[in-house]
């Protein structure tokens, strides 16, 4: 097949989940093209099977905001055309695929007898409960919606979510984050421990694009209490607009010394290898694609019940969950994780063997017959 996947090369789930996709595709021998305005951060090295396409924002004294969705519509129609592209998957729902209805617009005269291509879009999250939850987005948010070919969502809560809020007119079908196990395994390194200054501290990581949802603020407020009682070293990675807060949140409670913001990383895996447990108290998650994504690495989770968390972290056996701002619940499982080395392999284990459920291989196979399927429908 011939896809063109459009997504976001910012920092995070969503672009990490359309790159990761892409990158599979490629191997199995379709032909990926990328739109986007620069280069996913994860697309790494050159494949001779993977194309990407920066779209080109026109910059005139005129227009207030540059227009990347109609950048990227145009595109998208020019590659579809020239390259015969049988699908257009659009990550997250605006702009890209309203982008995408608009190149099919464009295209319209071009291919008459059917539609140059088939639309699939993917919800992540917020483009359903935050965007998609303000009032002046909703209706393009609705259109981008019901006008794709196929929609999937990350999770069933995400389903449940766009169905309350949109009554789409189409079946969405859930496809679930995945992670690569060959990659994402568990691999501790001397040199990082001697890098991060690490001797006999236990590690606690977050990973993220700190917005609000995010909660930083709690991930500080738990590790201040863990670090009364214990040992520990908090690893920060990711950027975003929560960071200035944390660090001055870091500051008040003196905990400078053990605490250390990385900054936005791509490999992630020999950080997780000396981790023992992930913070992830959102407020909202429509998946929580780094929460899988350390379990793979033996790393048990403390998050919420938020969101889609529940559907593949059982507390008790993977980490635990709390209600969201529970720090007190939140930090007593930590610590207790922290403290039972068998409790904490037995959950170790069973966090690589859940990851394995979802691989990379089993999903990417989902999305090749999602594909299939929408080309066989007139
Ligand atoms: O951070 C992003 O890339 C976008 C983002 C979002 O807010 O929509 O992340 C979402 O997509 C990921 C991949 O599907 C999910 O694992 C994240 O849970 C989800 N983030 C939220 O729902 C907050």
């Amino acid at each position: 097949m011939k896809i063109g996947i459009s997504c976001h090369h910012t920092y995070g789930g969503s672009g990490a989940i359309a790159t990761e996709l892409g990158k599979a595709l490629a191997m199995k021998g379709h032909i990926v093209h990328f739109f986007s305005k620069e280069a996913p951060f994860r697309l790494g090295a050159f494949s001779r099977n993977i194309f990407y396409h920066a779209v080109d924002v026109m910059h005139y004294p005129l227009f207030d905001a540059p227009f990347y969705s109609l950048a990227l519509a145009s595109k998208i129609a020019e590659v579809a055309y020239y390259e015969k592209l049988d699908v257009v998957h659009a990550h997250y729902a605006i702009p890209h695929a309203l982008s995408a209805i608009l190149a099919l617009q464009i295209l319209e005269d071009k291919c008459a007898e059917s539609k140059c291509f088939k639309l699939a879009t993917t919800l992540h999250g917020t483009d359903i409960t935050v965007v998609g939850a303000d009032r002046g987005m909703q209706d393009v948010v609705r259109l981008a919606i019901n006008k794709s070919d196929g929609v999937t969502a990350v999770s069933g809560y995400l389903k449940e979510e766009t169905v309350r809020m949109f009554h789409p007119t189409k079946e969405i079908t859930v496809i679930p984050n995945f992670v690569d196990t060959s990659l994402f395994f568990r691999s501790p390194k001397q040199d990082v421990c001697e890098q991060l200054g690490i001797r006999d501290e236990k590690i606690i990581i977050h990973i993220s694009n700190f917005r609000p949802v995010k909660c930083i603020g709690d991930i500080v407020r738990i590790f201040y209490a863990v670090s009364q009682r214990t040992n520990a070293m908090l690893l920060l990675v990711g950027d975003g607009p929560e960071r200035s807060e944390a660090e001055i949140l870091v500051r008040q409670f003196g905990i400078v010394e053990r605490v250390r913001f990385l900054g936005k990383l791509v490999d992630i895996v020999p950080l997780l290898s000396v981790s023992d447990v992930m913070l992830m108290p959102s407020n909202a998650e429509s998946f929580g694609l780094a929460a899988l994504e350390a379990m793979a690495c033996g790393v048990p989770v403390v998050a919420t019940m938020a969101g889609g968390f529940p559907e593949f972290i059982v507390s008790g056996q993977h980490g635990y969950l709390l209600a969201p701002g529970d720090v007190e619940g939140m930090t007593e499982k930590t610590l207790l994780l922290l403290s039972d080395h068998d409790h904490w392999l037995e959950c170790s284990e069973a966090c690589v063997r859940q990851a394995k459920r979802y691989e990379t291989a089993l999903l990417v196979e989902q999305y090749e017959l999602y594909y299939t399927r929408l080309l066989d429908e007139k």
